[in-house]
């Protein structure tokens, strides 16, 4: 696979794609004059990254002055982040040439001085080419934290340059732990839905309406309104629990638990769904008796739900017909995590509520379409290099993570410091790149300090991470940029940027350009990302870049995918064309085979949580979404959000507080087993029940909240981190 090039081609191929301008030469609408007045079009990415909410933007020549809504956009309501992205695009702060450092690696200024595109392409690319033939191609790691908007060019860029060693934050940490609980029941993923006409019952799983588009809340408002009930799982006091019908509020990582004892209920008075139980589910028997010991009042014991509540939101479920939402990172993040969720979700096929009008719906995407690469297609990233079996027993990950290795082509980076130490990586490629996303940074950050070469782009130089590497690229923002186009499940909208400030470059371009010069520029589209966006686009019928274009303000569609109900009846779930799941039994599985043939407990059982202890007698929930934050950014990148909260505050129960002598606006300290004293602001409030405290990371120095944490303790079938379970102590500064 390794491509020969002699230095001077290398040299000239970097010159040519350096050469090619910022904005795209072939579709590009928008080439505007001086004082021309215009309107743009871009999503907002301030959250869970990816285009989510329209907006709708006015330019006079290359300048933005004024944002709007977008209204023709499915998600068409900014929030406090969204109006607040100007800010970041015009912040003098931003990255906008490339960087490299001049001082040795360790030292306090690394020395960052501008260098050309030229220079840094044709330094990182050599390194790459390099790295691959004295280490080979694995030990070049690939990475795209929390933006999930560059990811289909840069796992691209991996698959032909050769390296397997494709990681991400949704590899790392985040919902694909759900994601994969949710393909181990159903054999898909299933993120869950709003409540259709038919439905009658709403169950909120660990979900927080502050991680969503504000419309999502106004869903829930309008459900509420005509009647649909509502039962929130959540350990605080959230919104969606304050207007529930019925709040299971549960003690931190005991949902398995919680779901045990309310599917003991509804066998025990007879309210399942036996038909569906016994033709379309696996395993169902087994569960049934674990669930035997899991009465009302053990329930209640192990979950700190109160006995009759559980049988309440038993005999509720079974009104249905229910349908769930799951969007959390929130139940991935503990040492049960996956089994949690599968035993949340399993609640849906115990009623029979699947893919029935008022029901859990399974849509099936036009076919290609990749839901979680933001409206791209499988041939983009070419799934079965990422499957060959060989390949895949043959990446870092497969001995840490067995499970997570054989069902998903990201690459699991949490041993990355153990690779570093044992030589298995050697080169970092990196874009959105935060150290401060894992438990213990310090570990990270001196094992990235170790290797040959790294490099990331992004938006904003941020010391804490990029001192560790040799090169920073500037990354153009949303506002900047043609890719992704906008996708809401089989809907497509394009969008009109302006051009990017600085020398800073689409992601997807850095990615693409680099792809033509260690590979061929024929697979790499010649560095367009319009160019491949069109590409993409035209594998669905009828269907380009330009139509989307010049469709703007709307948004168009896709090909429609398979509709209907009970599509498992018709064979439209599974790739073989049978009727069923695509799971190994062809059910939805209450024992999980995949589970099974790892020797992992099949059943979704309950575990508990690491313990609480006379020193460290409360749960710490380390990473509640708050309206104006957002993981490590959001911060000086938008002064605004900084003046509605300016550092760590933390949410702590007035019982907890009063015994501690604490009180609202009181300096504290947080200490862990694994670390501390973290500073931050105590805010009293019922929002968390006594025993729990929820705060926020991303907050850097002595707020650092991921020096709590440790790496030891994960959950083993994703080996994620478990930021929500480590017991902490408060006390006044
Ligand atoms: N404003 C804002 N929005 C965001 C983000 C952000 O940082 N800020 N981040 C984005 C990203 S990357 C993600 S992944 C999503 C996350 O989105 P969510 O998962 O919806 O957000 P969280 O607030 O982290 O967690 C949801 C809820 O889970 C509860 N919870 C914690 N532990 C447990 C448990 O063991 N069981 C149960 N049942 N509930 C539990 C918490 O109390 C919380 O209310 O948000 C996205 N949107
Ligand atoms: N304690 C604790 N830890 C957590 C979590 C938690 O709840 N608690 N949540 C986990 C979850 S769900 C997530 S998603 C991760 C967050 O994952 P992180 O990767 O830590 O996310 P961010 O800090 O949002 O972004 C990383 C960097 O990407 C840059 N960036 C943003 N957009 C772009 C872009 O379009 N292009 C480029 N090139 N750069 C960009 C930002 O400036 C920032 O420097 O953290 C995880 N870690
Ligand atoms: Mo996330």
């Amino acid at each position: 696979m390794t491509v020969h090039l002699t230095r001077r081609a290398l040299f000239e191929s970097a010159a040519l794609a350096a050469l090619a301008p910022s904005a795209s030469p072939v579709f590009a609408a928008t080439d505007p004059k001086a004082d021309d007045e215009w309107t743009g079009y871009t999503f907002c990415d301030s959250c869970n990254h990816g285009p989510h909410c329209g907006i709708k933007f006015h330019a006079r020549g290359n300048t933005c002055h004024r944002i709007e809504n977008w209204a023709e956009n499915p998600n068409h309501f900014l929030c406090s982040k969204g109006w607040a992205t100007l800010q970041r695009l015009y912040n003098p702060n931003r990255l906008l040439y490339p960087m490299k450092r001049t001082n040795p690696k360790g030292s306090k200024d690394p020395g960052w001085v501008r260098i050309s595109w030229d220079e840094a392409y044709r330094t990182i690319a050599s390194k790459m080419i390099a790295t691959r033939e004295k280490y080979g191609a694995d030990s070049v790691m690939f990475y795209a934290g929390d933006p999930k908007e560059p990811r289909a060019p840069i796992q691209r860029l991996a698959r032909y340059f050769g390296s397997s060693t494709w990681c991400t934050e949704s590899s790392a940490a985040c919902r694909s732990g759900c994601l994969l609980g949710e393909t181990l029941d159903f054999g898909v993923e299933n993120i869950g839905s709003a409540p259709g006409p038919k439905t009658k019952v709403f169950m909120i799983c660990a979900t927080n309406c502050w991680s969503k588009p504000i419309g999502w809340w106004n869903m829930v408002l309008a459900a509420k309104a005509r009647g649909v009930k509502i039962i929130t799982v959540d350990p605080r006091r959230t919104k969606a629990a304050e207007i529930a019908d019925v709040h299971l509020q549960l003690k931190v990582g005991t949902d398995a638990a919680l779901a045990a004892g309310i599917t003991h209920v509804l066998i025990k008075e007879n309210l399942y769904d036996r038909a569906f139980v016994e033709k379309w589910t696996h395993g169902f028997e087994a569960y049934a008796k674990y669930c035997e010991a899991f009465t009302p009042e053990k329930t209640a014991e192990i979950t700190g739900v109160p006995a009759e509540k559980i049988v309440e939101a038993a005999r509720l479920w079974a009104q249905g017909p229910g349908v769930y939402i799951s969007t959390p990172q929130s139940l991935s993040h503990n040492s049960n995590g996956v089994q949690n969720t599968r035993a949340l979700l399993m609640l849906i096929a115990t009623m029979g509520y699947v893919d029935v009008e008022g029901g859990l719906p399974f849509p099936i995407l036009p076919k290609g379409l990749l839901l979680h690469a933001f409206g791209l297609h499988e041939d983009m990233i070419d799934p079965a290099w990422w499957n060959d079996p060989e390949r895949r027993r043959a990446r870092l990950d497969s001995k840490a993570v067995p499970v997570w290795n054989y069902m998903m082509d990201q690459c699991s980076p949490n041993d990355f410091p153990e690779w570093v130490e044992e030589g298995k990586v050697k080169m970092f490629c990196g874009w959105g790149f935060n150290v401060n996303i894992w438990p213990q940074p310090e570990t990270y950050r001196k094992a990235f300090e170790k290797l040959d070469f790294g490099f990331a782009a992004d938006y904003f130089y941020r010391p804490a991470s990029h001192d560790a590497l040799d090169i920073i690229l500037p990354a153009a923002i949303n506002y900047e940029r043609y890719a992704p186009f906008g996708a809401y499940g089989a809907r497509v909208a394009a969008r009109r940027p302006l051009k990017p400030l600085g020398e800073a470059k689409e992601d997807w371009r850095i990615a693409l350009e680099l792809g033509c010069i260690v590979d061929k520029p024929e697979n790499f589209f010649e560095g367009d990302p319009v160019k491949c966006l069109d590409w993409i686009l035209r594998k669905f019928d009828g269907c380009s870049w330009e139509k989307f274009e010049t469709m703007l303000p709307k948004v168009g569609d896709l090909p429609s995918g398979v509709k209907g109900f009970k599509k498992y009846e018709t064979g439209a779930m599974r790739p073989d064309g049978k009727p069923g799941f695509n799971t190994p039994s062809g059910k939805i599985e209450y024992e999980s085979e995949i589970l099974r043939k790892f020797g992992v407990d099949p059943l979704p059982t309950y575990k508990p949580m690491m313990p609480l202890t006379e020193e460290f007698p409360l749960r710490f929930i380390n990473g509640t979404r708050k309206p104006y934050i957002t993981h490590s950014k959001t911060r000086r990148d938008q002064p605004y959000l900084m003046e509605i909260e300016d550092r760590l505050t933390i949410d702590i129960n007035p019982k907890d507080a009063e015994a501690r002598g604490i009180r609202e606006g009181d300096d504290v300290l947080l200490t862990s087993a694994f670390g501390g004293p973290v500073r931050a602001r105590a805010t009293v409030t019922i929002l968390v029940p006594a025993g729990t405290i929820g705060g926020q990371y991303g907050w850097l120095g002595d707020m650092n909240t991921q020096t709590l944490m440790t790496r030891e303790h994960r959950d083993p079938i994703t080996g994620y981190p478990c930021y929500f379970e480590v017991p902490v102590n408060v006390k006044k500064a």
